[in-house]
């Protein structure tokens, strides 16, 4: 699905915006210090695209942004994501592999949509992207059912059209052929969602694997359930929560949730999606180096490894 298969598009996400903890918009330059891009580079053989510098998004405030609909920052984190879409657009539309480092989660309505919108370019509407969100939360509140308002719990339902906004500067930009399918969405790690969420899950049919699910078949065999779900025939956009790994693993995090995966079972995860050559995009966010300060380096670490799985790092 890839036309050059060894050029890697690089988005690195400075912003916090989608949520309340400040430090989240620390990752990327954490990220590239511990050597990702280098490593992306040099070992993994990739001639890397973009800005290699961290753009600070937060800096891009709007003059007045009061709550709408219970959404908090709604302008700023429209006006990011919004501004993310092209430049993730303009990279696949290239043919090029695109990483993105956030960054709180929010930031997928942005790559997601570009990504979404140049592979149906590519394959002149012929073929949507699939979506594997791995994360202990669903992400996929509206405004109205979210309690907390930060939007970095919304982000698929602005992708799937399931929120939507006539407000251009909140949301409202966001197009048909920049939507994702709830078909073609699937979960793995769940173990955190909201009771309205769950009724939205249900109610649209949405393929989810929850840790239930991988404590009863084994991460191989929901791996294998996820991706035949997507369909061989599908170019995968791969969205990783570092909190979808368990703490133990990933402490450094703005919500964390016990009981989640493991980094091996993580790293197999994306293993796996490596393998199908469907792979045309990934993103790893939710890394905050600031909070349980003891583990962010374990929790980097965790971040480079799961992107190097991702990218075709191989054990043998
Ligand atoms: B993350 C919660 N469902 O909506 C909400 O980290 C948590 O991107 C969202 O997965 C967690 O605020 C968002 C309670
Ligand atoms: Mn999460
Ligand atoms: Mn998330
Ligand atoms: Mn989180």
């Amino acid at each position: 699905f890839l036309t050059s298969p060894s050029d890697l598009g690089v988005v690195l996400v400075g912003f916090s915006g989608g949520q309340c903890k400040p430090g989240v918009d620390a990752a990327p330059t954490a990220l590239v210090s511990a050597g990702i891009l280098d490593q992306m580079r040099d070992e993994l053989g990739y001639t890397l695209h973009g800005d290699e510098s961290v753009q600070d998004y937060n800096q891009l405030r709007p003059q007045s942004d009061p709550d709408h609909r219970g959404m908090k920052n709604p302008r700023a984190v429209s006006a990011v994501t919004q501004g993310l879409s092209q430049q993730v657009y303009n990279q696949a539309r290239e043919g090029r592999m695109v990483l993105t480092l956030g960054g709180d989660h929010s930031i997928a309505i942005g790559t997601i949509a570009g990504t979404a919108k140049a592979i149906r370019e590519r394959y002149n509407g012929r073929k949507e992207i699939g979506v594997i969100w791995v994360d202990a939360h669903a992400d996929i509140n509206t405004p109205e059912t979210s309690d907390s308002g930060n939007v970095h719990g919304m982000p698929v339902a602005f992708l799937t059209g399931l929120a939507k906004s006539e407000e251009r500067d909140i949301f409202g930009w966001l197009e048909e052929d920049q939507r994702l399918s709830t078909a073609k969405l699937v979960y793995i790690g769940l173990r955190d969602v909201d009771r309205g969420e769950k009724k939205i899950l249900r109610d649209n049919g949405i393929k989810a694997f929850s840790m239930h699910d991988i404590d009863r078949h084994g991460i191989g065999r929901v791996v294998e359930m996820a991706l035949a779900h997507i369909g061989a025939d599908t170019p995968i956009h791969l969205s990783f929560d570092v909190d979808a790994l368990d703490p133990m693993w990933a402490p450094s995090t703005g919500t964390p949730v016990r009981g989640g995966l493991t980094l091996r079972e993580g790293d197999y995860i994306a293993e796996c999606v490596h393998e199908t050559g469907q792979l045309v995009a990934m993103d790893l966010v939710e890394v905050n180096p600031s909070l349980e300060v003891a583990g962010a380096s374990e929790t980097v670490r965790a971040g480079v490894s799961l992107v190097r799985c991702a990218l075709g790092d191989t054990l043998l």
